[in-house]
């Protein structure tokens, strides 16, 4: 098939998976094209079957808001028609659905074919941005004028549906990765001295720092941590709240314990030699970070809020707690690191639910499926 893939190029779960899975589609054959208007960051080196478009989007003194979306929609079209694409699989609803819908119209407007656009909705394109009042009407009007909708969970199925009313099928395809990749490295010891000189165990955080990601929780929680554990925490990525942890860290006089990396494009050699994740986000339509933190047999100290039940299981994989409760997941943590048997056991049932249910080879074919079956018409 060919394929066009709309996604956010930046740091970003949604961006992540969207190119994973072209890459993973180019690997098995598909001819794959990317719109974006910069080079999605994990496109990090060629990749044959695959190609970029950017969108360029002329500014003019008339417009104090550049029209991206109008841009995007029309590169979009020209490709699809030159390169007889079959489906625009758009990732994040906004705007992305609506420029996918328009391209597709503008495509069969002019030839008669039509191509099929598919959305995968991500979680903050449905639970924070698309539904504010000044997008929830294009966001609503882009999934149902989807040929196909997808969700990386069941929670966030069951969110669209009670936010938006979308009575349309909606498929839940859940997020995957590539665990040959994402695997452990034995003895690495050059790299964990660095952030452990003194064999402490090492806690992790990787997010956008956004409040969504209570970044604070996550301070506190290794606050509490530390004083029954000798621990060190890496803070990995950066955002809003980022200034509110480093000032928190301070004035718990915890600083010292701390490395606040920022973002990092490489990820693979800090959880290699991480021993738990830490993730009580507020809202978590999946949590890909756990899923690659699991594949790396880092067990994950987690909020039961969204889709993170569906990824972490409960005394198995890690610990999901009530939001807010600190207490708890501190004390889970502590639980962990202080039993060494619990923590490899945790760790191994994490690696093993990733291959079981996560893995490219059971997740590639269900998007292929639904291709198949969109351009079908069913
Ligand atoms: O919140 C983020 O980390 C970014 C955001 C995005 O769209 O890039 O992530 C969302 O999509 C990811 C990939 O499907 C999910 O793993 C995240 O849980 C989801 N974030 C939220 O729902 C807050």
């Amino acid at each position: 098939m060919k394929i066009g893939i709309v996604c956010c190029p930046t740091h970003g779960g949604s961006g992540v998976v969207a190119t994973e899975l072209g890459k993973q589609l180019a690997k098995r054959g598909h001819e794959v094209h990317f719109f974006s208007y910069q080079v999605p960051f994990r496109l990090d080196k060629f990749y044959p079957q695959l190609y970029f478009h950017e969108v360029e989007v002329p500014t003019y003194p008339l417009f104090k808001y550049p029209p991206y979306s109008l841009a995007l929609a029309s590169k979009i079209a020209e490709v699809v028609e030159k390169e007889k694409i079959d489906i625009i699989h758009v990732h994040y609803a906004v705007p992305h659905s609506v420029c996918g819908n328009m391209a597709r119209d503008m495509v069969s407007s002019r030839t008669g074919n039509q191509p099929k656009v598919v959305s995968t909705l991500h979680g903050t394109d449905i639970t924070l941005v698309g539904n504010h009042p000044s997008f929830f009407p294009i966001t609503k009007f882009g999934m149902e004028n989807s040929d196909a909708l997808t969700c990386v969970s069941k929670d966030l199925e069951k969110e669209t549906r009670d936010i938006f009313g979308v009575r349309k099928q909606i498929s839940t395809i859940y997020n995957f990765i590539d665990y040959e990749e994402y695997r452990p490295i034995e003895n690495n010891k050059d790299m964990k001295i660095k952030f452990a000189p003194n064999d402490e165990k090492l806690l992790i955080h990787i997010s956008n720092f956004r409040p969504v990601k209570r970044v604070e929780d996550v301070i506190r929680i290794f606050y509490n941590v530390q004083k029954e554990v000798p621990s060190r925490l890496i803070m990995v990525g950066d955002g809003s709240d980022r200034i509110k942890a480093e000032q928190l860290a301070k004035d718990l006089g915890i600083t010292n314990q701390i490395d606040f990396l920022g973002k990092q494009d490489q990820i693979k050699s800090l959880l290699s030699i991480a021993d738990l994740l830490l993730l009580p986000s507020e809202k978590e339509s999946f949590g890909l970070v756990a899923l690659e933190a699991m594949a790396y047999k880092i067990p994950v100290i987690a909020s039961q809020v969204g889709g993170i039940p569906e990824v972490v299981l409960n005394n198995e994989t890690g610990f999901v707690s009530p939001l807010g409760d600190i207490n708890k997941m501190a004390k889970d943590a502590i639980y962990l690191l202080k039993n060494p048997e619990e923590l490899s056991k945790f760790g191994l049932a994490a690696r093993k639910r990733v291959i079981d249910k996560f893995s490219v080879e059971k997740v590639i074919p269900q998007y292929e499926e639904l291709y198949i079956r969109t351009l079908k018409g069913g």
